[in-house]
């Protein structure tokens, strides 16, 4: 960015919303300045986009191509000015014309092209990139309705559309130049060439133009600008300003509304799978543009792709983008005419895939005679490489049926999308140590002996500009006071808070931020609830996805234990809390909707009753998404992380609320285990049984939670109240789903199979000690501040860092600016 200059800025804006809007600054709406801004905003980036790309262009450095179906970016505006360091001086340029940054800033829609965790963590990737200065494209489809909005209505879920298209999204650039045609369907015809070779010919098909839009990923104050490319569908031809014949007309319009079709709406389902023809033409259709791309950039440059492997690397999101394998093996032989052995060396050493789950609902399989209508050159491609694979297997373990069954690409009629990613890709990779050891020793564990020295573990990261410069600037102010600057892209800095947790004057501090910042929240749960809180209580914060594994409905069980622990003795000793939850349901997932009402339910009730004198409060805090969760991890006291041990592959929200100061009371799970070492356990709650425990009750099947119900009164109570119209105003069926949920036993579906009442005793007893450590404003404050001082290696930074060093190779790029 050129140096800011304030007059030329304000002018801009003036300039902006006369040509925009014929209006001057006084008539303006608030989203009206806000495009106005953002468009200013975008002017500052494009020196340094430009700059970036020519640097590209000109030493053509190895590049990764992250391939995602999802990209949870969040609000761009102040995100932006953070990374270019022109926060401050452009908030204080709007204030001189009258105008307030933070209003501006929230009449962007959050461009929500994600679900949750997976998606948000390809974000938090592009934007190390960037700031470490990495060459690299974020892949995806730009969906005209991304992440549903969620209403509540009387305690339900209700899914709105999210159009945040509507007024245009001032950050995006289409790029009409970069467009690719990609087929569906039709047939392959084999026909015998000069040479003998065999071509391949794919006829009767249905295409499309894949069309880029660039959305810049502006680096921390490197003037670097990394890309995310969206591709967007369109016709190949507009059919109505041409006179076709009739063959023609039907095709042009079948085709004309494939591509409106194809990128209509982002799945909303997390860690589950529905198999839907659409999706896997979504995951096609942006594959296939993007390595085309890929491609034609390189071809630029050389004649053979032999070199491919040392410019370009791919890595694969999960299984999501894994037909990329295939095609990338497509466009080799039949476009570039390479052999088989030649295009699978290259491939190979092209494609990487990362795992974010091991819930055997997730994993992505397609009917093979989907697959294979939809994409027939590409299964016969997959066939291929199937047919060798089992037979490399068959060579290694001769007569081993067992092995065939587990590693197959091809197999019980299903095209086994995790298997193709492993056999084909040179790393797979896990998403905290636990969850790779996992991998490696259970879920996957034949590729693992077959493959070893393909896995290795990525442990999750989060953005420190995104979650603490932009999101808490309380306490990034508190953290460049004691630490100095240079956090921002070195998160090892706040160690200095070690030395400084033991200080009251310190401690003082930090407790009257997260008061501001608790405040900050309060308010906006008044206007959005109506329900006041107390910020003296803890404010104690579960907010992710809504999934049984996660066990939302563990501690809404636990909240109505407290409740009728109150009501047995109302003179009790008490620490004040407020129980704060936000989650999506997928829309169909019944178990995820019923929970989200009994919470609502439970908080009709609790926050109603005067007789407890406000020392509970329930809130469900409507659409939860990447803009409100910066504010309410800001205001975290305490910080649920309670999925079922071995269960969550790793989890990023619980290092944004380690960051912000929160305390974790969480299982050893996922990243926890990590955190935990880093923050020692006299700063961390843990309960609960561990991985090894869970997987041995799964294979012996031997958890037997009907005895704990029969057991245990406080078990007994709470599961009964399900069923007893407490929380239901009389209604005995409305929750009795959920209650059968923890005693229906049925071999495809075990009782309790995320073993709740398993953990509740231990989570009952550690949440006494979180509420006795509160009393002790010392001691909590000093346990907070070392939260923040050793949250470093959890910064997507030190993640991004490992990927280069062990996955990608790449070389950082040095942008100077004309000036
Ligand atoms: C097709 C259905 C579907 C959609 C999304 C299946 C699976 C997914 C994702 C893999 C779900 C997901 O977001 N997983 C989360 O990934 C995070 C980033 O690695 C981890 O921190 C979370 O633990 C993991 O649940």
């Amino acid at each position: 960015m050129k140096a800011f200059n304030k007059k030329i800025f304000i002018k801009q804006i003036s300039d902006n919303v006369k040509n925009m809007y014929r209006k001057n600054l006084e008539e303006a709406s608030q989203e009206e300045l806000f495009q106005a801004v953002a468009d200013a905003v975008k002017n500052m980036i494009m020196d340094d986009w430009i700059a970036t790309q020519q640097v590209m262009e000109k030493d053509e450095p190895k590049t990764v191509y992250y391939l995602s179906m999802e990209f949870l970016l969040g609000r761009a505006l102040g995100n932006n000015l953070i990374n270019m360091t022109a926060y401050a001086q452009v908030k204080e340029a709007l204030e001189e014309i009258g105008l307030d940054l933070n209003t501006i800033e929230q009449q962007e829609p959050d461009p929500a092209l994600g679900n949750g965790g997976l998606g948000r963590l390809a974000a938090c990737f592009l934007d190390s990139l960037a700031s470490l200065g990495y060459p690299a494209y974020g892949c995806g489809i730009r969906y005209r309705y991304g992440m549903f909005k969620q209403q509540i209505v009387e305690g339900f879920q209700v899914e709105v559309p999210d159009n945040w298209l509507k007024n245009g999204y001032p950050f995006e650039m289409k790029r009409p130049e970069y467009c690719y045609e990609v087929r569906f369907g039709g047939h392959v015809r084999m026909e015998m060439r000069e040479d003998g070779n065999m071509d391949f010919i794919h006829e009767d098909y249905q295409a499309v133009n894949a069309v880029a839009y660039d959305l810049p990923i502006v680096g921390y104050n490197n003037h670097v600008v990394d890309t995310l490319i969206i591709w967007d569908a369109q016709p190949e031809v507009e059919f109505s300003l041409t006179s076709f014949n009739e063959g023609q007309y039907h095709k042009a319009v079948e085709e004309s509304n494939l591509a409106r079709t194809l990128v209509e709406v982002l799945y909303p389902n997390d860690e589950h799978i529905q198999g839907k023809e659409l999706r896997l033409k979504q995951q096609y259709f942006f594959v296939s543009a993007s390595i085309q791309r890929a491609i034609a950039k390189y071809k630029k440059h050389h004649r053979s792709l032999k070199q491919l492997p040392k410019k370009v690397v791919f890595q694969m999101n999960d299984t999501h983008p894994t037909v990329a394998v295939a095609e990338l093996m497509r466009i080799l032989i039949d476009v570039e005419g390479l052999s088989w052995d030649e295009a699978w060396k290259i491939t190979t050493q092209c494609v990487a895939y990362t795992n974010h789950t091991i819930m055997a609902e997730a994993l992505e399989k397609w009917p093979i005679d989907i697959f294979e209508r939809i994409l027939p050159r590409v299964y016969q491609i997959v066939d291929e490489i199937n047919r060798r694979f089992v037979l490399d297997i068959m060579d290694r373990y001769p007569g081993n049926e067992d092995k065939i069954r587990s590693m197959a690409i091809l197999y019980d009629g299903q095209v086994r999308m995790a298997n193709l990613a492993i056999a084909a890709g040179f790393s797979v990779n896990g998403v905290a140590r636990l969850h790779t050891e996992i991998l490696k020793n259970e879920s996957l564990k034949d590729f693992y002996e077959m493959f070893p020295e393909k896995f290795n573990n990525k442990t999750n990261g989060i953005t420190q500009r995104r979650f603490l410069a932009h999101g808490n600037p309380l306490l990034a102010d508190f953290v460049t006071k004691y630490c100095g600057k240079g956090w921002e892209t070195d998160l090892q800095k706040t160690r200095k808070l070690i030395a400084k947790a033991d200080d009251p004057k310190v401690q003082k501090e930090f407790m009257e931020i997260k008061r501001e910042n608790k405040k900050r929240l309060a308010k906006y749960i008044l206007e959005k609830t109506g329900i006041e809180v107390n910020v003296d209580s803890i404010f104690d914060v579960h907010v992710k996805r809504l999934h049984e594994y996660k066990r939302q409905l563990m501690n809404i069980l636990h909240v109505m234990y407290l409740y009728n622990r109150l009501k047995d003795n109302p003179d009790m000793d008490f620490v004040p809390r407020t129980f704060i939850f936000g989650a999506k349901a997928a829309a169909g997932y019944r178990n995820a909707k019923n929970t989200i009402k009994l919470i609502n339910n439970v908080a009709d009730v609790i926050n109603h009753d005067v007789s407890i004198g406000g020392k509970i409060k329930v809130v469900f805090i409507e659409d939860y998404k990447v803009s409100n969760a910066e504010w309410i991890y800001a205001a975290a006291d305490v910080s649920e992380q309670i999925s079922t041990a071995s269960k969550e592959a790793s989890g990023t929200g619980n290092m944004k609320f380690m960051l912000n100061g929160a305390l974790t009371i969480g299982t050893m799970d996922g990243a926890n285990v990590e955190m935990f070492e880093e923050v020692g356990e006299e700063n961390m709650f843990i309960f609960g049984l561990s991985a090894q425990e869970v997987i041995g009750f799964e294979r012996n099947h031997n958890y037997r939670p009907g005895d704990i119900y029969n057991n245990d009164p406080d078990v007994n109570r709470v599961l009964n109240q399900l069923i007893d119209g407490t929380y239901s105003h009389g209604d005995y069926e409305l929750f009795r789903s959920l209650y059968n949920y923890f005693l229906n036993d049925r071999p495809d579906n075990p009782a309790d199979r995320y073993f709740i009442l398993a953990d509740f005793r231990s989570y009952i007893q550690t949440q006494e000690k979180v509420a006795a450590y509160y009393r002790n404003r010392s001691a909590w404050a000093k346990s907070a501040i070392m939260n923040v001082a050793c949250v470093g290696k959890f910064s997507s930074d030190r993640t991004i860092q490992e990927y280069v060093d062990d996955i990608w190779h790449l070389e950082k790029i040095k942008v100077r600016t004309s000036l």
